[in-house]
């Protein structure tokens, strides 16, 4: 039923009848009455300690914790941070958050506490929730900061100073009096954060409609109320907290969450779950297709796995289908941006290597960057979306927005064709951004580290690739004159400041001289080619 729908113009609509997306329907609303649908269904587990609510517990205690909120004064457009990995309590936090009217904003469980700190700057939030692990992080980043301004520190579980989650989960509900209903359009739900095509991460601000209408363009997947899902994607990324978390619910379906990926227990929890359904992201699927392990474990209630965040090869899903004997392995695209689903490969599926068709009211426009003209079918050009999942902006950068969203259209960085049946396929990235297992590594950001360092008088970082986490962050660096400085030193130094992920695993290169443009933009294609021709000799 979906094939290509062009017109005049060259924008490819969606093939898909229009949805009626409701145009000021807030998510607390939206998402207890999807909650109140299935009532007294398993909905969220913890796959390590068993700790499990229902889709009832969902709501009483959610709502618990939403008036906890009220009375701890938090008001309508307060931001509230969750630095945490996954466990059920997340969801709590993020529904209980849009009932009180709050703003929830999230980062990477792994930040040190300068990342954090940066993070709990740029959101100004106003209290934050994490974990036992991680309230040291929290305290450090803190505790050096005279301008994060937080009112105080929830943990899961107990720690000294901090407030217990349990304690708002056992509040008497009395301070919400009804679910907050502002405007759906301009108010923001949840704050993630995405370097874009350029500099530094930046406060990516979806609306209640942004979400609410990305939730509703899923239906195309038709999960079921009897699928059983993993959560082992973060839920702080957007893939992990839309795509998974919220769309779980508009489906009926059941979740075992976990805080991390470790081999055996990954593979125990999707046997003895019998789960149906798997989100992963490409080096995920590696393990899958590859490692011996695999083999020691009953896989065979397994009849989906989703990918996305990263390129999936062709290859990669034939062996994967074939060791598993999983028929639909399912492609999502999108961006933080567009909250985040923009394509989807709905089965049957008869292009692998697609990220799929145009989910509902979405339209798209592929453009020569150079030129701006659009381009028609296998033209290779920048991809352009335009839908209600485009978010509103970026937080307090007004330019940065700007650039991104030009004439009601996002520009997404990234290049891309579709074929004659309407099926789009990525190929490469126009920006900046590296993505290392999937995540996010903002260049900028590694560039304005190293050049702290008294020895580096210049910098570029660029991501090479790497067949099992897609990419890796390798430095070209221009040394001071008298400096001894070696890679190791480089290396050790990021390792102090930045957490794991974000690690020059692709190496250090020292060079005389960056090359720029006249406008002073670091050439990254003319380090990208000479990387290629290096590997070439
Ligand atoms: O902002 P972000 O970190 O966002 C994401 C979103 C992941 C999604 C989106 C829709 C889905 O249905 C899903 O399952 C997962 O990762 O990074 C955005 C950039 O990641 C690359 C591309 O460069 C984006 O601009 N990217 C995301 N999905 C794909 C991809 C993909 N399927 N193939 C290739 N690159």
């Amino acid at each position: 039923t979906c094939c290509l729908q062009q017109t005049k113009a060259g924008i490819i609509e969606s093939a898909y009848k229009p949805l009626t997306i409701p145009d000021n329907v807030d998510f607390g609303s939206f998402i207890l009455s999807h909650l109140e649908q299935y009532k007294d269904r398993p909905l969220i587990e913890n796959g390590l300690t068993g700790v499990k609510y229902s889709y009832s517990d969902v709501i009483s205690k959610s709502l618990k914790v939403a008036s906890a909120f009220k009375k701890s004064g938090y008001k309508p457009g307060d931001v509230i941070a969750v630095f945490s990995t996954n466990n059920p309590e997340y969801l709590l936090v993020y529904i209980a958050a849009a009932a009180a009217g709050l703003t929830t904003t999230t980062m990477n469980s792994a930040y040190s506490a300068k990342e954090l700190k940066f993070h709990l700057e740029n959101s100004e939030c106003c209290a934050i929730i994490t974990t036992e692990e991680l309230v040291s992080t929290v305290k450090e980043a803190v505790g050096t900061s005279e301008t994060v301004k937080l009112k105080e520190i929830i943990v899961f579980g107990n720690s000294h100073g901090c407030r217990p989650f349990s304690t708002l989960v056992e509040d008497d509900g009395t301070a919400l009096t009804e679910v907050y209903s502002g405007n759906a359009k301009e108010d923001v739900l949840v704050l993630p954060y995405s370097s874009g095509t350029t500099g530094l991460p930046k406060g990516v601000m979806l609306t209640h409609h942004n979400i609410v209408s990305n939730l509703l363009q899923l239906t195309v997947l038709k999960l079921d109320t009897s699928d059983r899902i993993l959560g082992i994607l973060p839920f702080y990324h957007i893939y992990g907290m839309v795509c998974i978390l919220f769309s779980i619910i508009t489906n009926g379906c059941s979740i075992y969450t976990l805080p991390k990926f470790e081999p055996e227990i990954f593979l125990s929890t999707l046997s003895k779950n019998r789960i149906t359904c798997v989100h992963l992201v490409p080096p995920l699927i590696l393990f899958l297709a590859k490692h011996p392990l695999v083999e020691d474990y009953d896989l065979s209630a397994i009849r989906r796995i989703f990918s996305g965040a990263a390129p999936l090869g062709k290859e990669l899903v034939l062996k994967c289908k074939e060791r598993l004997g999983v028929q639909e392995m399912i492609q999502g695209y999108g961006l933080t941006e567009t909250s985040p689903v923009v394509h989807v490969s709905v089965p049957p599926i008869r292009h692998e290597g697609s990220v799929g068709t145009l989910i509902p009211n979405t339209a798209a426009k592929i453009i020569d960057p150079e030129t701006n003209e659009i381009l028609g079918p296998m033209q290779t050009g920048e991809l352009c979306i335009k839908g209600p999942q485009v978010m509103k902006g970026y937080l307090n950068r007004p330019e940065a927005t700007a650039d991104m969203i030009r004439d009601g259209w996002l520009y997404s960085g990234d290049l891309a064709h579709y074929d004659e049946d309407g099926h789009f396929y990525i190929t490469d990235r126009l920006k900046e951004l590296i993505k290392y297992k999937g995540f996010q590594v903002a260049p900028a950001e590694l560039e304005a580290l190293l050049i702290t360092h008294p020895d580096i008088k210049d910098c570029a970082v660029i991501g090479i690739p790497d067949e099992k986490a897609g990419e890796l962050p390798r430095a070209y660096v221009v040394s001071n004159d008298k400096s001894t400085i070696r890679e190791e030193d480089v290396l050790n130094f990021t390792k102090a400041n930045v957490a794991p992920y974000k690690q020059l695993r692709g190496g250090v290169e020292f060079v005389p001289e960056i090359p720029k443009s006249a406008a002073g933009k670091i050439l990254r294609r003319i380090l990208r080619d000479s990387y290629k021709n290096k590997l070439n000799d």
